[in-house]
This record gives structure tokens, sequence and C-alpha cells, in this order.
């Protein structure tokens, strides 16, 4: 099979201006980030997702674009972004690019164009005389949104934005401005970058304008559009969409033959596995996967635990999205959008390590790539007296040393506070002090990687979930390759420790390996392994036939 470097990846999730500061201005930058990229590369990370780096006013976190040709003056030039990306090359790091083309900012020339009526640019984006009412209903985000409709004084009509007023959403349907969208690729693609991340890709494809709601159609050949270019461009680039689809809608992402979307972001599971943990039960994940349909050979999942926004509990029901608020956000502040908790793993988790090293090996095994947000690694906290989900987006946290050694500047003048209270205080949790010992968060994960880096079956295998005697609290499944090597994960979703005798699928297995420890080689008598899980622990395993020895 061909090597398609994606599905061995080990992504991480870097926002610029909270990474490292390299200038000492007290915004992180590409400077900084270069220095970081060792880290990074010791960690086992293959590629490097940025969020968005061009210039904006930054509303919305840079999601806000007025330049899709720039970096963000605060973050450094075009020279520094070359000098990352070959750096990172070097250790041998791909990068991907956030590709943010549902909108742009109120301030991008085009959109200031067009509100002048400028013939070439009116139709970049979405308009429309009559008073479109109350669209409240329609709103990305609810309490901070009232509409979808904002009135503009020059252009003396409405424009649509899905997301906030100060974000008009770019008319996707209008060929002038696919075209745009392709430039803007063509040029970070000749840059370097391997790929995208789709943003908001639901929406990019939906159709724009009056009635959006009554007339909701998506234009899936935009997606086939952007892909085709990519592989005209460079063969090995991939798009990786971000998409909060039901089950019923995968395969229109990926596409039947794989012809869409490289990666789709897994938003379904992701909330059913906090809500396995909450529930400390199996049952969540096992119904989640189930649900997902079988993606076309050279299409893959992207996993997270946590992202940089909220965790999104709009795809589970009513009753278990109370029990998530319960578990891991019970106060209205941790709360957002009706919908979402803007808070970090480690608090959520309130600070256990057990719990935290669950839920990563959990998406380190099932067939996908994981994705890390940056400071997950070692289980930074969040602050929630800023506004939104900028919560999640604070300072990284590298040593016990003023501003947790994230910029020399005085600390008056950070891009956003670091976190200085408490138990996830910088002083506390950095990753100076998790690099000395051996039981940090931040080495067990380093190992996680290695391992599963060197049993590829984990993300590409097909993967079966396994019978046990304990189905209401092990969930345990394998991945095996087309030559016969398998590895099975086990995980105790309980707090009690557990014996438990997993079943095998085919009697060809004499003998498993652990693949964390020291353990000598085990007999499997019967097609059947037994195994003792600590509360919350895991296990992962390779099985050996009699050839293989
Ligand atoms: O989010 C797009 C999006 O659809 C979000 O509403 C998402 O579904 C929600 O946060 C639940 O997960 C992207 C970015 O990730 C976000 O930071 C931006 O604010 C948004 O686009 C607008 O550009
Ligand atoms: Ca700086």
């Amino acid at each position: 099979m061909e090597n398609r470097w994606f599905k061995n990846a080990v992504i991480y999730c870097v926002d610029v201006d909270t990474f490292r500061d390299g200038n000492g201005d007290g915004i992180g930058d590409f400077v900084g980030l270069r220095q970081a990229l060792s880290y990074l590369a010791g960690l086992g990370v293959t590629c490097i997702w940025l969020l968005p780096f061009y210039n904006s006013p930054d509303r919305d976190n840079g999601y806000d674009i007025m330049d899709y040709l720039s970096v963000h003056p605060h973050l450094g030039d075009l020279g520094d972004f070359a000098a990352f990306m070959s750096e990172a090359n070097d250790r041998g790091m791909r990068v991907i690019i956030d590709l943010v083309v549902n909108h742009t900012s109120d301030q991008h020339p085009w959109f200031q164009a067009a509100r002048r009526n400028d013939p070439k640019y009116y139709g970049y984006y979405v308009w429309r005389k009559d008073d479109p009412g109350d669209t409240s209903a329609q709103a990305v985000f609810p309490g901070k949104q009232s509409g979808v409709w904002e009135f503009d004084k020059l252009a003396k009509a409405y424009y649509f934005h899905r997301f906030y007023s100060y974000q008009p959403d770019l008319n996707t349907g209008n060929p002038a401005v696919r075209d745009e969208i392709k430039k803007v690729m063509g040029f970070w693609l000749a840059l370097g970058v391997s790929g995208f991340r789709v943003d908001a890709a639901p929406f990019v494809i939906a159709y724009k304008g009056p009635d959006a709601e009554k007339q909701p159609h998506e234009s899936f050949d935009y997606l086939e559009e952007f892909r085709e270019f990519l592989r005209w461009k460079t063969g090995d680039a991939i798009l990786v969409a971000e998409a909060n689809i039901a089950p019923d809608q995968i395969l229109n992402y990926f596409g039947e033959r794989g012809q869409r979307m490289t990666m789709v972001i897994n938003f379904f599971v992701n909330p059913h596995l906090f809500l396995a943990i909450a529930e400390q039960s199996p049952e969540p994940i096992e119904r989640a996967l189930r649900q997902l349909p079988q993606i076309p050979i050279l299409s893959h999942w992207a996993y997270f635990v946590r992202n940089h926004d909220e965790l999104d509990l709009s795809r589970l029901s009513q009753s278990e999205r109370e029990i998530c608020f319960r578990a891991f956000g019970p106060k209205p502040t941790m709360q957002i959008y009706q919908r979402g908790i803007r808070r970090r793993l480690a608090p959520m988790l309130g600070g256990r390590l057990d719990l935290q090293l669950l839920l990563y090996s959990l998406i380190f095994t099932i067939p996908g790539t994981p994705i890390l947000w940056y400071g997950e690694e070692i289980g930074m906290g969040e602050d929630l007296n800023q506004a939104e989900r900028n919560s999640v987006r604070t300072p990284m946290q590298w040593t016990a040393d003023m501003n947790a050694g994230f910029s020399t500047a005085d600390p008056s003048s950070l891009v956003r506070p670091v976190v200085d209270k408490g138990a996830f205080s910088y002083r506390k949790v950095n990753v100076q002090v998790q690099r000395r010992d051996p039981n940090s968060l931040l080495n067990y994960l380093e190992r996680m990687i290695r391992t599963r880096k060197e049993y590829p079956e984990f993300s590409t295998g097909t993967y079966r979930v396994l019978e046990t005697s304990e189905p209401t609290k092990i969930f345990a499944h394998s991945c095996q390759d087309e030559n016969g090597n398998a590895v099975i994960a086990a995980h105790n979703l309980t707090e009690g420790s557990i014996k438990v005798v997993i079943k095998l699928w085919e009697k060809t297995f004499d003998h498993f390996i652990h693949l964390f420890d020291e353990r000598p080689n085990e007999k499997i008598k019967k097609a059947e392994i037994d195994l003792e899980l600590p509360a919350f622990g895991f296990s992962w395993l390779r099985l050996r036939q009699k050839k293989q020895l």
C-alpha cells in the first residue's frame, strides 16, 4: 500500500501568538516557534497545524482575516515564516495551515470595496435589501450574535454573516471567489505547506443567502474542486475538514471514492468520549463508533480530545449534555453558547493523570490521526476571566520563571496573561518540571506517541470492537493490517481495577506482548487473553502468530 503520511501523523496545533515570543514584545511569533521546534520533534510531533496567523484585526483569534497572503506583523513576516518552514522540514515535520474562507474580516479590502458597490467585489459577499427579520436561530454563537444579517450603511443593504457580524460570509458560489481561494491555496503550497484545515467546511459549501434556513443545500462539488486543485499542485498535500456533522452526512464530505476531504475531524465521537468518562461506561463510545459509516480506503479520521474552541456537546441528547455539564463544567461561567464547555482538559478532569491518559490512549488507538492542542501534553489549565473561548488560549507554560518562560516582556504587555493561580499555575505545570519527572504526563505522552508510530496498525489497520467478559466496563478493540499484524487496546472506563477476558476473533495467535513494559511474552490459550486493568487503566498489546516468533 502506498505510504500515506497523514495516516501515521501526530498533529500538534499551535496558536503562534501564545506559543513562544522570540523578540520579547509579549506576543508569540515565528522566531519563537522556530526555537521551539526541537521540543516538538522530541515529543514526536510529525505535523504542525498553525491556527490563523494572517493579518487580522484579531477579534476572533485571527479567524477574521484581512489579508490571506500575509503574516500578521505581530508574528513576523513571510521571511520568518519561510525560515520556520524550512527548519520544520529539516526535522522531518510537515506544516498544515488554517484555510478560513467561509468569511473574511469586515476590514478586508474586498469587503471595503464591496460596501462601496465596486462591481468587481460586490458579488464576493452575500447581500439582501429587504428586512431579514429575526434570524437569531441561525446564529453559530448564540448569546453573542443576534442574527446572521447585518445592515451596512454604505451598501444600504444587509450582508450575510454565519459567524460574528464583523465576519461577512464570502459568496463561495461565485466562481471569482473560488479562484481567489485557489490563489490562496497555491500561494501557501508554494511556500511549502502540506495542506489545509478547512475551517467551517459545512458553511463554506452551504447555500448562503435569503432563506438559507429554508434552502439547506450544500455544494459538495466545491470540495472536489479544491481537492483537484491541490492534487494538481502537489501530490501529497491534504485537506482536513472542520465539520461538526451528523453521521449520515459523513460520506458526503469524504466523497464515495475519497475524492473530497482527505480527513474529517471527528466531532461526533468527541463528546461521547467525555460522556463515557462521566458515566464510567464504554457504551457511549461503542454507540458512537457504530454509527460511523465505513469510510473510503484513501480517507482518514482525525481525532482530538480538546481543541481551541469550546468542548461542543451539541451532538449529545439534552440529558447526556446535562451529565457532561455536571461532571466537567458545572458553573455557568464554564459553559458557553448553550452547548459547550470553555475549559481545558486537565481541570475538567480534576487534574487526574489517569483520566487524561485514558482519553489520549483512546484517540491514539481508534483508527484515525490524533491532534493535540498545544499545552495539553503538560495538562495546562484555563483562565475563565478571558472572554469566550480565549479561556483555553493562554500562553504556553515552558518554565516556572517569569511569564512561564513564554516571553521576556513586562507581564503587563503579554498578549494574554499566563495562568498563575491555583493547581494549574505555570509555577507547577510547565514543560521544565515535567521533563525531569519520568512519570509526568509529558513523558507518558511521548512514550505513547513513540509506541503508536512503531505499530502503524493502530492507524492504518481495520478495527473491530472485541467481545469481553466485562462489556459494561471495558472497551477493547483490535486493529489488524492486511498482512495479519494485529494490536489490541483495552480501556477500563471504571473506577475499580478489573480482571477481564478478551475474546479474540481468530485462533492463529499464540502469544502476545505488552507494548508499554518489559513483561515477557504471554501465551494465548483458547483464543482468549486474560488481563488485569487498574482503575481507568489501559493496555496496548501486540498479538503474534507462531510463524512470527
Ligand atoms: O469554527 C467553526 C465552527 O463552526 C465553530 O462554530 C465550531 O463548530 C464550534 O466552535 C464548535 O466546535 C471555526 C474556528 O474553529 C473558530 O475558532 C472560529 O471562531 C470560527 O471558525 C469562525 O471563523
Ligand atoms: Ca514577539
